[in-house]
């Protein structure tokens, strides 16, 4: 069955079985105060508008029985998939792996590195959890997503100029359609946040669709 998003550049048809809600990074670490996010210097407050929107898009979702995935940047505790120039970048004092106010700084198992309990992930919805920027490098994403026919993406998250571009770069490249959801989708500088969208849907729509989570959410209904 096709469905339409009202979205821009133009609107965007979509069959809601093989259509995929794709959650980036919405873990304390990035929009709660003390954790990766904070250690950047970087108010983690900014964030917090996309929370609702994306519960509301994950509620759509979830009632659509739509395949739901929650992404987690972070590495493993002995951290041999975190590449020395991520762990030595901007010359942190409390950086990736060293001990802060939510455990261990994006290492997975540590407080900070879980899902905010606002959009905790179903038992049902796989977690992809990532090294990178991009969901794709290095995870299963794109294996889960072929397997179950999957086409198109509807894709909220933080912080949108980072994993959520690098992410719809990275789908785009591999014939995947992406939505990005404007209201669900955060960042540290509003005017990042602006462009980042803007880019996504330049020039025909270059990396994908943009629209808000109301045209979402009546579109997926
Ligand atoms: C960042 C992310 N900003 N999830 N990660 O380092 O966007």
């Amino acid at each position: 069955m096709t469905r339409v998003f009202k979205a821009e550049p133009y609107d965007l048809g979509f069959d809601p079985a093989s259509t995929a809600l794709v959650i980036i990074d919405m873990q304390r670490d990035f929009l709660e105060p003390g954790g990766f996010g904070s250690m950047l210097g970087n108010d983690v407050s900014l964030l917090r508008s996309s929370i609702a929107p994306c519960k509301a898009v994950l509620d759509a979702a979830r009632k659509a029985k739509m395949l739901v995935i929650h992404t987690r940047e972070g590495h493993a505790p002995d951290m041999n998939d975190c590449p020395p120039s991520k762990k030595a970048r901007g010359g942190l004092k409390v950086g990736i792996g060293d001990a802060g106010p939510m455990g261990r700084v994006l290492i997975r198992g540590e407080k900070g590195h879980d899902i905010i309990p606002e959009l905790y992930p179903a038992p049902n919805e796989p977690v992809i959890d990532k090294p990178g920027k991009g969901a794709f490098f290095a995870t299963d994403l794109e294996l889960m997503l072929r397997n179950r026919g999957i086409k198109t993406l509807i894709v909220c998250g933080v912080t949108t100029e980072v994993c959520v571009n690098t992410t719809v770069r990275e789908a785009n490249d591999r014939g995947f359609e992406c939505l990005v959801v404007s209201d669900a989708v955060g960042s540290y500088f509003p005017e990042f946040n602006r462009i980042a969208l803007e880019m996504i849907k330049a020039q025909g729509g270059i990396f994908g669709w943009v629209a808000p989570s109301a045209a979402v959410i009546a579109a997926v209904g």
